[in-house]
């Protein structure tokens, strides 16, 4: 069976490994992690690979380097974990596509002269903890132990999730590589976007991986009988939020490199019949650009702040959550761009608007990302798909990459 047939056929079995509902759930450190991990751990050991988990919950997959650079380790790897009833691609694609590179790489030729792992982050997507990055972060360093005391809605922390999961909380500090064991990282995702498909092309190359923060802005008013208190001088906290909202989505869509959210938002005491006191809401603020990401948070704060007072409220802005744009290397994306002219007759090169595990690996390690052309542009939902020809392309292409470095 060829390899586009094969990478279908896997991802097909482990999206079987979520809750129940439409499309996939795969939370980290849980039962559906777990039955994902035994999945993927027979992919990298039918590469060749040994299998372990470290501390940070990361199932490792590593040949060893067999000449002049076997102290030195070139890494592949994506997330396992999914959103709510999201896709079967997302993340765990670059899972299977790197465990089949790697197989197709050195099945031909042999040992590579450097090490190679395949790495399967538990958590990228940050839904069950406020948190996300830790594999990664672990390994480059940037991993903050504050996290660990984080809790999810059934008030489980993530530090006892990870030690119930078989990670170790206590020596995840110890997981930090030297930079110069590691040669670079790359990243094979779906798009999760257009462009390839209006390109007509199964593969891309990723120039930058956007900077993201998230905000949570609370406003607070005061409450009172929405039938008797006169309109006059209500200091209702839900108008200043919608303002926001609006003002958010007006200046963002006068920006080509600047994506902004408010996707969650929280009303108390949230009865038909009573004037809004306390109003709770996230702006997330996404581009290749930090210091326009910048620009735009402090428009954002100043016009929060006017609209707030207009309605005599109160308001705070707390930064819950922040990365910085990362480029890809450029040395690395001529390679694939190589590659991609070699395998698919031409490449097209864009900036990812979604963030991933390399923004992490970055502060590591030179980086690389591939895109696979994802049907209708949409991810992050049951429709998601990515075609086995496509697959099949990436996996030629990654194949390639890794043979001529
Ligand atoms: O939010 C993101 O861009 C990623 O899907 N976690
Ligand atoms: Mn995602
Ligand atoms: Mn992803």
């Amino acid at each position: 069976m060829d390899a586009g047939l094969i990478a279908s056929k896997r991802l097909e079995e482990i999206a079987k490994c979520s809750l129940p509902g439409d499309g996939v759930t795969r939370l980290p450190f849980t039962d559906e992690h777990k039955q994902a991990n035994t999945h993927i751990a027979g992919w990298m050991k039918q590469a060749g690979m040994t299998v372990r988990l470290d501390a940070a919950g990361t199932l490792i997959g590593r040949i060893e380097g067999q000449g002049a650079r076997a102290s030195r380790t070139f890494i592949l790897g994506s997330h396992q974990d999914s959103v709510r009833n999201g896709g079967m691609f997302d993340g765990i694609m670059g899972v299977a596509l790197a465990c089949q590179a790697v197989e197709q790489a050195f099945a031909e030729k042999g040992e590579p002269d450097f090490a190679v792992e395949v790495h399967a982050y538990a958590d990228e997507e940050g839904v069950r903890f406020p948190t996300a990055l830790l594999g990664p972060r672990s390994l480059a360093g940037s991993f903050d132990a504050h996290v660990l005391k984080m809790r999810d809605t059934e008030n489980v922390s993530l530090e006892d999730a990870l030690e119930g999961f078989g990670g170790k909380p206590e020596t995840i500090h110890s997981l930090k590589r030297n930079p110069d064991d590691v040669l670079g990282y790359l990243e094979m995702h779906i798009e999760q976007g257009p462009v390839l498909e209006q390109e007509n092309l199964a593969v891309g190359t990723v120039t930058a991986i956007c900077g993201i923060e998230r905000n949570t802005i609370t406003i607070h008013g005061k409450t009172g009988h929405a039938g008797t208190v006169p309109m006059q001088g209500r200091r209702d906290a839900l108008v200043p939020a919608a303002r926001i909202v609006a003002e958010t989505q007006d200046q963002a869509r006068k920006l080509e490199n600047l994506r902004a959210t408010c996707g969650t938002l929280s009303i108390l005491p949230g009865a038909v019949n009573q004037i809004p006191e306390t109003v709770s809401f996230s702006l997330e603020i996404r581009s290749p650009d930090d210091a326009a990401r910048d620009s735009f948070r402090s428009h954002m704060v100043d016009y929060a702040h006017r609209v707030g007072e207009e309605q005599g409220c109160r308001l705070t802005i707390e930064k819950t959550y922040e990365q910085p744009a990362q480029d890809c290397d450029p040395h690395y994306r001529r390679f694939l761009e190589d590659a991609c002219s070699m395998t698919q007759g031409r490449s097209v090169s864009l900036p990812s608007g979604a963030t991933h595990d390399a923004s992490a690996m970055a502060e590591l390690c030179p980086i690389a990302m591939l895109f696979v052309r994802c049907r209708g542009g949409v991810s992050h939902v049951p429709e998601e798909f990515a075609s086995s020809e496509d697959m099949e392309q990436a996996i030629a292409i990654a194949a390639r990459f890794l043979r001529a470095l």
